[in-house]
């Protein structure tokens, strides 16, 4: 059954249904937070959600994947502990009100392929279609960069995880077969053209399942901004990470905290590797490019900190194939896929190869994805109205 299938036989309305995808994101990890540029692309897997108004002043939720319906009052509308998927849907409501628009009680069904946990951002695929959906539902009139705001909002102060803009971004202005090449200060982007030249992107999903509430996420995030108030004292035009040179890591935060130090000069050297590596994909050297996903790993894993047994093995074991340009962990990290640049006809061998060695040593399932790009946020159907 489809979602509009199973809105109708719960609700007894005809529903407005909006789908938002996931994403993956080819360089510039944990730069988005840091004022930095991104690289991320939507994926043909979607978040969708049916919605219509109600006269009940409730917001009725039902889960497809859970099987749940909960109802909350929109005068009483917080954050949840127990079934904390209804977050995505309370969160953009409240973010909504918060920006002064009106939003009425409403019915929700909330379905999607998107793995959870997976770090292709399953919630703000579901964060994205719920912003989108009631925009058009209550006719608020914001832009894609404000919902994509909102559901921002939503995953700080209802899923507790201090985000950057990316994967609500991405959500939002995918285009199938293009990259989003992103400057999360000045929100300008360009659209870069995926040619693959006979290779594929595939993610290996280790299997472990992260929340990025309860890892070390929103640390990072404190650690930058410690480096910056640093550099601040001598420098106080820098505002964050993207004004910081080597530099000036070396002469005001080595000195005072080498961990700072490191997590930062990540970051720092992440945002210059952005962009020599979309230098590389206007050249076409996808060689050079795949070298960068190879560093960018190397940082996220020793000097970021935010890597697990399962990437590191998954990286190291394909690092040495011909066959494979670059591998790097995604995301946030703490677990989900790493994202590999493939020659297309060496997939299935390498993946069948693969999955038996993880699964002897990390004791997990391995699972592969080639994946296809997709485009944002959009409207699916249209409630039928009555002639
Ligand atoms: C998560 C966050 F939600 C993004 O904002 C970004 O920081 C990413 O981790 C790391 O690049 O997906």
């Amino acid at each position: 059954m489809t979602v509009t299938d199973i809105f109708k036989s719960i609700f007894e309305a005809e529903p407005l249904v909006v789908q938002s995808p996931g994403r993956i994101n080819l360089l510039g990890e944990h730069t988005d937070y840091n004022e930095g540029f991104v690289l991320p692309a939507a994926v043909n897997k979607y978040a969708t959600v049916a919605v219509s108004a109600n006269d009940t002043g409730n917001i009725v939720m039902h889960s497809v994947q859970f099987n749940k319906t909960v109802t909350v009052a929109l005068a009483d509308i917080a954050p949840q502990t127990e079934n904390s998927w209804t977050n995505y849907v309370l969160g953009v409501t409240d973010g909504l009100i918060h920006g002064g628009k009106k939003v009425t009680g409403f019915n929700i069904a909330v379905d999607g392929d998107i793995p959870i946990g997976a770090g292709m951002s399953s919630s703000a695929g579901i964060s994205c279609a719920v912003a989108f959906a009631l925009n058009e539902l209550f006719s608020l009139g914001l832009t894609r960069e404000q919902l994509a705001r909102t559901a921002q909002w939503a995953e700080h102060n209802y899923a507790g995880v201090a985000c950057g803009i990316m994967d609500q971004f991405a959500s939002l202005f995918g285009k199938a077969n293009h990259l989003i090449q992103l400057d999360c200060r000045s929100m300008e982007y360009k659209y870069v053209p995926i040619e693959m030249e006979g290779y594929a992107l595939v993610l290996f999903n280790t299997n472990v399942k992260h929340n990025l509430a309860s890892t070390e996420y929103n640390q990072r995030r404190q650690q930058c901004e410690k480096g910056v108030a640093l550099v601040k004292e001598k420098y106080p035009q820098v505002n964050s990470l993207r004004d910081v040179t080597m530099d000036m890591l070396h002469e005001l935060v080595e000195p005072v905290d080498v961990s700072t130090y490191t997590r930062c000069k990540y970051v720092v050297e992440e945002n210059d590797r952005l962009l020599n590596g979309c230098e590389d994909l206007r050249k076409g050297d996808l060689e050079a490019f795949g070298k960068k996903m190879f560093a960018t790993h190397h940082g996220l894993s020793q000097e970021y900190n935010v890597s697990c047994p399962e990437l590191d093995f998954l990286v190291d074991a394909v690092r040495n194939d011909a066959d494979v340009l670059g591998a790097r962990m995604m995301g946030g990290g703490f677990g989900g896929c790493t994202i590999n640049l493939i020659k297309e006809d060496a997939i299935d061998k390498i993946a069948k190869d693969l999955a038996p060695k993880y699964e002897a040593a990390m004791g997990k399932p391995l699972t592969t994805y080639v994946v296809l790009t997709g485009d944002g946020t959009s409207i699916v159907s249209k409630p039928v109205v009555a002639a």
